[in-house]
């Protein structure tokens, strides 16, 4: 059963699926005959919107020797994605460079129409949507709407149509499947279930894995530890919830994963993390599995419906106002204020993660130590004048 009711399951916590030749056999009909597919992915792809697109265009290829491009929204900013798209050699287009026009399908894969990280082209109609990302949408006027949130990630959902129907796949393709179901489900810790488990069994015996090593272990430039410093610094630990803001970064990307890293600490149970990029503030939540309050309705909650997710990880993104005195650091504020109410951490419980406001740091060090050498050139300077 392929059903656009998010309560519904077609089977994602079995250990077997079921319905994967019905889903396949539904799929073929809606792209038989196609001879131009494009498949749309999610804004800002991650590997999991990579993975899943590129195991697509290799069924597409495979049953119907059509080549189908990959267009997106936003950019891959993370070196391990680029890393991804290098390796396996995945080509994606920008999606404003094209005109939707000249294909004649299109496949959205890792998020739906609807949502917020779905930037289709005003009126494209996607004839097949993929996705596992909880949805307050209706996808009647897909018609071949392949969704379920019971699914760990969207490379499962593409994984199970290959490998449970039999279809032999290629090194790359289940390279790329591997570690999109890898980074979606946190190493098959976060929303997996036995199915995704099984997928990933499959698809990670035929992986390149020193491919999937240079991925993971793909060096970061200095620019990196430059915002990490930043995180941890500006870090503060209010009752059992964590927040912290990173400032203008390269790529949204990063909040995500400084989430994850402080989501690490003892004691934990929430975790905020946001810094902004051209016109949008980024955030990120993390939470503890079965709280009442869940991760997503608070991302709704706090930045006026620019976000939502899943239980226990969610993000917002919210435009920052165009006026001059626009100030993301006030923003910040704001929204910290807004979740610790939300999630009822008790603001007088504040603590710094590392160091106090206003505590010696390598900037104010380096600052001194500048100021010094200055002074120590001037003095130079003078007894030169002198003799
Ligand atoms: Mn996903």
């Amino acid at each position: 059963m392929t059903t656009t009711d998010p309560q519904a399951s077609n089977g994602a916590s079995n250990g077997a699926h079921a319905e994967a030749p019905q889903n396949l056999r539904r799929l073929l009909s809606v792209a038989r005959g196609r001879r131009r597919p494009l498949i749309h992915l999610q804004h800002n792809p991650d590997p999991d919107a990579l993975g899943s697109a590129t195991a697509l265009q290799y069924m597409f290829e495979r049953f119907f020797g059509v080549q189908a491009v990959l267009a997106y929204t936003g950019r891959v900013g993370r070196v391990e994605n680029r890393a991804m798209l290098r390796h396996l050699n995945i080509k994606i287009r920008p999606s404003y460079k094209i005109d939707y026009d000249d294909y004649d399908l299109v496949a959205v894969v890792d998020t739906h129409p609807g949502s917020g990280t779905c930037q289709l082209p005003k009126g494209v109609v996607p004839d097949v949507v993929i996705d596992h990302h909880p949805s307050l949408n209706s996808l009647e006027d897909v018609e071949f709407p392949y969704y379920d949130p019971e699914f760990g990630s969207t490379s499962t959902m593409v994984g199970a149509l290959l490998v449970e129907n039999g279809i032999p796949i290629s090194t790359r393709v289940a390279t790329a499947l591997t570690y999109g179901i890898k980074t979606d489900t946190m190493d098959l810790s976060r929303g997996a279930t036995p199915l995704d488990e099984r997928i990933f069994r499959e698809v990670y015996a035929v992986a390149d894995k020193r491919v999937l090593s240079h991925i993971e272990r793909a060096r970061v430039p200095q620019e990196y530890f430059v915002v990490l410093e930043r995180a941890l610094r500006r870090a503060q630990v209010t009752d059992f919830a964590l927040t912290t803001f990173l400032g203008e970064i390269d790529h949204s990307d990063m909040v995500a994963e400084v989430a994850d890293l402080l989501f690490r600490l003892d004691g934990i149970k929430w975790v905020m993390v946001s810094g902004f990029n051209g016109p949008l503030l980024y955030c990120s939540i993390r939470a503890l599995a079965g709280k009442d309050v869940k991760a997503g309705a608070v991302a709704r909650e706090i930045s006026s419906g620019k976000g939502g997710g899943h239980d226990t990880f969610a993000a917002a993104q919210i435009p920052i106002p165009e006026s001059e005195d626009a100030d993301p650091g006030q923003m910040y504020e704001d929204l910290r204020e807004r979740f610790l109410k939300e999630v009822r951490a008790k603001k007088s419980l504040t603590r710094p993660l590392t160091v106090p406001p206003g505590a010696q740091t390598s900037d104010s060090v380096s600052q001194s130590r500048g100021e010094a050498l200055a002074r120590e050139a001037d003095r130079e300077a003078e007894a030169r004048e002198r003799s």
